[in-house]
């Protein structure tokens, strides 16, 4: 039987790497997408064991030809749409390359697929950061929440997310979105606040450094693993019906919690070593996330299986021994 194909953009980034892992397994050809790079060997350090099992193009969002020429050769079955400037804080300084990457890149991609290969089924990597400080009265963000960005990041999401509706609606495309809440793993960018926590409270146990600078501590996160979600993304594209669905785990814990818990997991106490600089705060903040993800679970069977301990553990060992190692 004649193998399904699978495009993801942005295949080495973290989701990406584990979404090809997770495809390879249920037995797709896998293909993705990865920018030019000034040294290719840092670029592949997610993907790298997968090497010789999927096939590699050079593309970007904003090349519009470079999506075309990969999408007529791979034909695929699936399209994963990945690939984003995806630090939030980092969107305040880079605001036209993030919106230009995020949000005129999704229009991009979609009019390539509309061109070349519609027939195929469409996935877009939305954020709950598109929510922005709304919140439900029960203190919950689901799908009918409305959408009020507080970010470059956030408008630009929420452009892709609208445009995704929109071709979905308007050209009879199986194109869908997933409203992903924060999730993390060991191939997190370790500028991301966990990873970032994680790997300085390693060095410090290690005696390699001594403090832990951060911006805001009383902003709330609904955190998840990656290898968990990449498992909705798959379900949500594989639905029936091209829809829209949120995937959290359904608690929320303050970064303060996180950094408490990861510290003490090293027997060590947070306040000796954290301090707080303003270089790490946003001009605008999202406060507080959780997600209710009862449409996911109860439509699609998704469930997790980390917890926010489990994830943080997993990721607390990957550095000691990734320091061990050295
Ligand atoms: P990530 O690790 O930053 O990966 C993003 C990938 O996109 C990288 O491979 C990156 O390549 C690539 N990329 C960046 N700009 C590009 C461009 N102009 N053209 C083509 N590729 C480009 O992010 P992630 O955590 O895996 O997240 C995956 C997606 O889910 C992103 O769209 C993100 O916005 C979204 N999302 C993430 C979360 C989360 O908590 N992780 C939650 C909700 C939504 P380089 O390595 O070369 O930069
Ligand atoms: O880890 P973060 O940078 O993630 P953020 O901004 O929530 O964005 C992530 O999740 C979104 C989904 O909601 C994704 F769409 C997006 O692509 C990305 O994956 O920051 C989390 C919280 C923020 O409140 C931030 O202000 O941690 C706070 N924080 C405190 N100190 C810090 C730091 N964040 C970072 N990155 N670095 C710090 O030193």
């Amino acid at each position: 039987m004649k193998k399904k194909r699978a495009f993801i953009t942005g295949i080495a980034g973290q989701d990406g790497s584990y979404l090809a892992e997770y495809l390879l397994d249920l037995g797709y050809e896998v293909f993705g997408t990865v920018r030019r790079n000034s040294t290719p060997e840092n670029q592949d350090s997610r993907i790298s064991h997968l090497e010789n099992r999927i096939t590699t193009y050079y593309s970007d969002l904003m090349d519009q030809s470079s999506l075309e020429r990969a999408l007529e050769e791979c034909q695929p079955d699936e399209i994963y749409n990945i690939a984003a400037q995806s630090h939030v804080r980092i969107s305040f300084d880079i605001p036209q390359y993030t919106v230009q990457t995020n949000a005129l890149g999704v229009l991009n991609i979609l009019e390539a697929y509309r061109k070349i290969c519609p027939n195929s089924k469409f996935y877009q990597a939305s954020s709950s950061e598109m929510f922005g400080n709304s919140i439900d009265d029960d203190g919950f963000q689901r799908e009918t929440t409305p959408m009020h960005p507080v970010s470059p990041y956030g408008c630009s999401k929420l452009f892709a997310y609208s445009i995704v509706k929109n071709y979905r609606n308007s050209y009879n495309l199986h194109a869908c979105n997933g409203i992903l809440f924060n999730h993390e793993s060991p191939r997190r960018g370790s500028n991301f606040v966990t990873n970032k926590v994680v790997k300085t409270a390693v060095q410090i146990k290690l005696g390699m450094t001594d403090k832990l600078e951060l911006g805001n501590l009383d902003s709330y996160r609904d955190w998840g693993h990656s290898k968990d979600y990449v498992k909705a993304m798959h379900k949500i594209l594989n639905h029936t019906i091209a829809d829209d669905f949120v995937v959290s785990t359904m608690k929320t814990h303050s970064v303060r919690d996180m950094v408490k818990y990861v510290f003490s997991k090293l027997n060590l106490d947070y306040k000796d070593y954290v301090t707080q600089n303003k270089t790490f705060m946003r001009p605008e903040e999202l406060n507080y996330l959780k997600g209710d993800s009862t449409k996911v679970r109860n439509q699609l069977g998704w469930d997790t299986e980390y917890t926010f301990e489990t994830m943080l553990d997993e990721m607390i060992e990957h550095w000691l021994d990734y320091y061990g190692k050295k």
